[in-house]
């Protein structure tokens, strides 16, 4: 049984999402935030004293995405594909995460996510303008197939839409990016991703 640390209101939201693609069992372990966004309580397993983290038998991990990658490959094909296109999983998880989660964040604290007296909009610009130019990207490609890796959903998509999944549902203008947007819709509206929703959205 997958053991995942955190809650649905959190990056906890993504590994849940994983473990319902996956279906694979798992259960929540809930820990969440004081005020300020800091830990309720210590988490020992992460040495970053962040959520999620999980455990599976003796293994521990961080890392959302890693922890995505590392459910899918449990799950096997179509979820984490096999040869080049294991590879090309993991250029679009590290995308994600080096390219494109920090200006998310940087938008999202500024547009949504703060109370609204502590947020800066020359902030949410710029966080806006960066993100902009990944989106782009990710038209272009989005114009030749209809998911990152090859013709199917997989972990890949998984993890590049959890990441986008705030700025869609909280206002972010995709407009410019017809063919973002549609894959977004897909993505975020499978099955899985509605199970894993309702226990973040209610
Ligand atoms: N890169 C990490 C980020 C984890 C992270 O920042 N988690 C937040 C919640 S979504 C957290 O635990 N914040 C509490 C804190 O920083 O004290 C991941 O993707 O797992």
């Amino acid at each position: 049984m997958l053991k995942i640390h955190g809650i649905a209101r959190s990056r906890a939201f993504r590994c849940i999402w994983a473990a319902e693609e996956a279906g694979l069992p798992y259960e929540v372990v809930p820990l969440g935030f004081a005020p300020g966004f800091k830990l309720e309580r210590p988490l020992a397993i992460n040495p970053n004293n962040k959520i999620p983290a999980l455990e599976d038998g003796d293994l521990v991990l961080f890392e959302s995405l890693a922890i995505n990658l590392h459910i899918a490959a449990k799950a096997g094909a179509p979820l984490m594909p096999t040869g080049d296109d294991a590879s090309r999983v993991m250029q679009w998880t590290l995308w994600t995460g080096t390219e494109v989660e920090a200006h998310v964040m940087r938008w999202g604290y500024n547009a949504y996510i703060k109370p609204e007296a502590e947020r800066i909009a020359s902030e949410a610009a710029a966080g806006k303008e960066a993100l902009d130019l990944r989106l782009a990207v990710l038209e272009r490609e989005l114009a030749q197939r209809p998911y990152l890796v090859g013709n199917g959903f997989t972990v890949a998509d998984l993890n590049l839409a959890c990441v986008l999944y705030g700025p869609w549902l909280n206002g972010y203008d995709l407009a410019p990016f017809p063919k973002v947007k549609a894959w977004l819709d897909t993505c975020l509206t499978r099955p899985a991703a509605l199970r894993a929703r309702k226990l973040r959205e209610g």
